[in-house]
């Protein structure tokens, strides 16, 4: 039956339907394009990845086939405590569902599960990935520092495993924040030589961003994006805040002396993110909020933001604290179970054409 099917694909490849080769084994609905994303388990996940990129992941769920993966290979690129990365693995998979990802609609499954994701890495690293392209990655600047000659391998080769993440499934689209975009086009760029060198392979995959959240700035400082790694606290609010001190976060948020209520993101960073993460949360044009607010000051804005995010904060706990870690670990198995025959009939092919099999 499987050797049957691998014939069927590379007939279809030549008249240009090797897209429906993931469809068919992941979902028999070949009409659903394809998503996939993923999110580290490091640090504390906060307002900036739910606004930016996981929101973006619930409401696809009805139109599209949905991949979403906790990316644990990608967090050991920097150093991690054995016992808190176990934790955070089964913690990213119930924010995954507490921000309303369905496991029943969608696959949710543990990047280390199916190895073919480092095992392609790998051929990408040695086929198609090259130093300068690397070296382009301004993320992987940001992270180093100064620091680069003491960084480990794996930091500077991160986005070639995010590709191999991507391309492993006939990706259609990779929902993400706007720090990620440039990972997306590196992960086209190497898709697009493999293909040139070896014959049609990959899907070319496209990035798409929130129109509004793509970048959801640190509310200490708002010139720069709000992160995980972030040195203080104050610079995000973690979903597994308690409700009371996210309001005290806000409160504390740096904003300018001007003091009107306007959304000006050049020349009024703080104010405009504040504003973009009522208007998101409580699903309100900026104008409207404009309007409400003309006459009053930074303080009544604040307030009122503060009891929407501690409303969005307890409902969202309340799911979150009620998985247990036993379900997710058979949610996370389940979903790798469905993806590995998909991950070994690429890789197969894979090693067909670079001359391994
Ligand atoms: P760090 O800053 O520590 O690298 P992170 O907060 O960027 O971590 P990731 O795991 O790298 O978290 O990101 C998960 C998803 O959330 C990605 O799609 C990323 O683009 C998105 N994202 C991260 N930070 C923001 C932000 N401030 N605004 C919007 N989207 C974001
Ligand atoms: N690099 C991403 C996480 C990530 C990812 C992916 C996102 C790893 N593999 C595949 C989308 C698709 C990050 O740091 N946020």
């Amino acid at each position: 039956m499987y050797i049957n099917f691998r014939r069927y694909y590379l007939f279809c490849q030549s008249i240009d339907f090797y897209s429906y080769r993931a469809k068919i084994k992941i979902d028999m609905n070949k009409n659903k394009k394809i998503i996939f994303s993923g999110v580290q388990p490091s640090g504390n996940l906060h307002i900036g990845n739910y606004l930016g990129a996981i929101s973006q992941w619930v409401k696809m769920q009805e139109d599209f086939t949905c991949i979403f993966c906790v990316v644990d290979y990608h967090a050991i690129t920097v150093k991690q405590d054995p016992k808190i990365l176990r934790e955070k693995i089964i913690d990213i998979a119930k924010i995954y569902i507490a921000s309303g990802i369905d496991p029943k609609k969608s696959i949710i499954f543990k990047q280390s599960d199916i190895k073919e994701h480092t095992e392609l890495a790998w051929v990408l690293n040695c086929t198609s990935a090259r130093m300068s392209d690397l070296n382009k990655m301004t993320q992987f600047k940001d992270k180093a520092g100064k620091n680069q000659e003491n960084v480990g391998v794996g930091l500077f080769d991160y986005p070639v495993l995010m590709a191999a993440d991507i391309l492993l499934y006939d990706t259609d689209i990779v929902p993400v924040g706007d720090d990620q975009l440039q990972h997306v086009e590196l992960t086209r760029t190497l898709a697009r030589r493999f293909n040139d060198r070896f014959g049609q392979t990959f899907k070319i995959p496209e990035a798409r961003l929130q129109k509004v959240g793509a970048r959801i700035m640190g509310l200490d400082d708002p010139t720069k994006k709000m992160s995980k790694s972030a040195k203080s606290e104050l610079n995000y609010i973690a979903l597994t805040d308690d409700p009371a001190k996210a309001k005290k976060k806000i409160m504390k948020a740096t904003t300018d002396s001007d003091g009107r209520v306007k959304y000006d993101p050049k020349n009024k960073p703080g104010i405009s993110n504040l504003m973009t993460i009522y208007s998101l949360l409580e699903n309100t044009e900026i104008g409207v909020i404009e309007e409400r607010y003309i006459g009053k000051g930074y303080g009544d804005f604040k307030k009122d933001l503060a009891e929407v995010v501690a409303e969005y904060l307890t409902n969202f706990q309340k799911t979150y604290y009620n998985i247990t870690n036993t379900e997710i670990e058979k949610i996370l198995k389940k979903g790798a179970k469905k993806l590995q025959p998909t991950a070994t009939d690429l890789m197969d092919l894979i090693k067909k054409k670079i001359g391994s099999l």
